[in-house]
Formats: structure tokens, sequence, C-alpha cells
């Protein structure tokens, strides 16, 4: 079956999460659905918001715009729009956004009797955001622990919350985000790599199968993962790095208010060495 037959066929009514039949229908290549109509609803407030915020704002200068959230003395209360308020109802439409997102995720996937694996992987990106500016603020009892929206502000919130830890990376969470960030990295090079090289043998050529990608690895490693497992890694290495970039900020304060090397005491600390 061709793509755009497939598509024909498979664009029927039902499925739906919420809402039923009434925006159970495409406009142009685009499903819509309640969720669809949530996410345009969100994104377009929030990105109004930004704007208003931009102007209100000091600057133009798209690396110096900044939307910061209230001062700590706010705690968990609403704040005046210029008083970090617009930063909150921000935060609000971002959050809405991306739930509604991952749900019409969810919603096509029923559609076209697919699993869940796409909204439960992208889940977990939003989780990692919802852990920054909603789980984190809310345990330490202030919504001015949420980072700031901009370019080179989120950066220097990002170095002053590492500081204020003395050295980041001796917090065993991020230790292991990052791990997984970079062997995600080598997983995809190599997975992009191996299919491109399969599939552009060189002109004249004929493209090579699955077998010669299987072979390509048992010669030099002596282990092919194969065509199905590769993918499972990938969504493995991916999910685990935002979950685990997730969890290492959410420690960070609420749950270990020292610098990060003094962590690593509980090593010194072992009854074996006394
Ligand atoms: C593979 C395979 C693929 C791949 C890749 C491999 C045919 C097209 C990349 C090789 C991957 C291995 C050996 C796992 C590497 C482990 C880590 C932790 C990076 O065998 O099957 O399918 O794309």
């Amino acid at each position: 079956m061709s793509m755009l037959n497939f598509e024909k066929k498979y664009r029927t009514r039902g499925g739906t999460i919420i809402g039923g039949d009434l925006f159970d229908f495409w406009v142009g290549p685009f499903y819509v659905g309640f969720f669809g109509v949530t996410t345009i609803f969100f994104a377009t407030l929030g990105t109004l918001l930004i704007l208003y915020g931009a102007a209100i704002g000091d600057t133009w200068n798209v690396w110096r715009i900044n939307i910061a959230p209230p001062d700590l003395s706010y705690g968990l209360g609403m704040a005046p729009l210029k008083e970090g308020g617009l930063w909150q109802i921000i935060t609000v439409c971002a959050t809405g956004a991306f739930v509604s997102w991952t749900l019409r995720q969810a919603e096509i996937s029923r559609k076209l009797g697919m699993g869940y694996h796409i909204p439960i992987a992208f889940s977990f990106a939003v989780f990692a955001y919802i852990a920054l500016v909603i789980i984190r603020p809310i345990l330490l009892g202030a919504w001015g622990h949420g980072f700031p929206y901009g370019i080179l502000s989120h950066l220097d919130w990002v170095s002053n919350v590492g500081y204020q830890f003395l050295h980041f990376h001796y917090n065993p969470a991020h230790m292991l985000a990052v791990t997984f960030f970079f062997t995600n990295a080598l997983a995809l090079s190599l997975h992009g790599g191996l299919v491109l090289s399969s599939t552009n043998p060189g002109k004249g050529q004929k493209v090579k199968t699955p077998e010669h990608e299987d072979t390509y690895f048992r010669d030099i490693i002596g282990y092919s993962i194969g065509t199905l497992g590769i993918h499972r890694l990938g969504m493995f290495l991916a999910v685990s790095a935002a979950f685990w970039s997730a969890v290492c900020i959410i420690i960070s304060g609420p749950f270990w208010s020292q610098g990060w090397p003094a962590w690593w005491n509980w090593w010194l600390e072992l009854p074996i060495w006394h």
C-alpha cells in the first residue's frame, strides 16, 4: 500500500480519549483532536505572553531577553504580572502545551493501533521540564526557584545553581544523566552511520540488507544487537538520560543541601576503613 493510500484508509473516526467525535478530524495533513485544540491554545497564549514579557522588558537583543520567576519572598503564591506573574502563567501554558502534545501523541497511537512508546518516551522529557519549574520549586517552597525564560539568563541560572553545590559534576544522578546522554549520542551515531552506509553503497552498487549490518558489527566486535534491539537500546538510553536529569535537579536542595563533593564522604565513612 502506498503511503498516501495508507493514510486515506486509516484516517477514520474513533480512538479518541476525550471529546468523542467533536474534534475527530484532520486539517490538511494534521490530526486535530481535543488535545490538538488545547495544544494550539496553550502554545499560542504562551508565545504571546513571552512576546509581551519581552516588550515590557529591557531589551530586544534575543540573547538577553529575560522573563524571570517571582522573587523568593512570594513563596508559592501568585505574583503581580510584572513581578514574575508572567513567568507563572507562561509556565502553566508551557506545561499545558507539553501535556496536551503528549496526549495528542497517545490519541494518534490509539487511532493507528500502535503501542504507546512515543508518548511514553516524550513524557520523560516533559517530566524533566516539570521537575525544574514545578516539582523542585514546590519542594523548596517558592516559585522563585524555577529557572528564568531567556537564552543567557537560563544559562546563568544553571551556572549559579551548579556553584551553589560547589561542583555539580559530583552529583551522582548528574553523572548518570551525562553518561546516558553521551552513550545515547554514541548509539545514534553508530545506528545512523550504519544505516546510511548500507543504504548508500556507492554509485552503481546495490543497497545492502540488515544482514550486512549485523555482519559489520559481528566482524568488528563479535556482537550485533540487531535492528529492533538498537531501537530498544536507543529508547532506553534517551529515556534514562531525561529521567536522571530530572532526578539530579530534584535531589539538589530538597534532599541534599551541602556541596555535592561532600556526598561522597559516605565512602570515607565506611566501617571497613576503621
Ligand atoms: C547493530 C544493529 C543496528 C545498529 C547498530 C548496531 C543490525 C541497524 C548501531 C550495533 C550496536 C551495538 C553493538 C550496541 C552498542 C552498545 C552501546 C551501549 C552503544 O548491531 O543491528 O541495526 O544500528
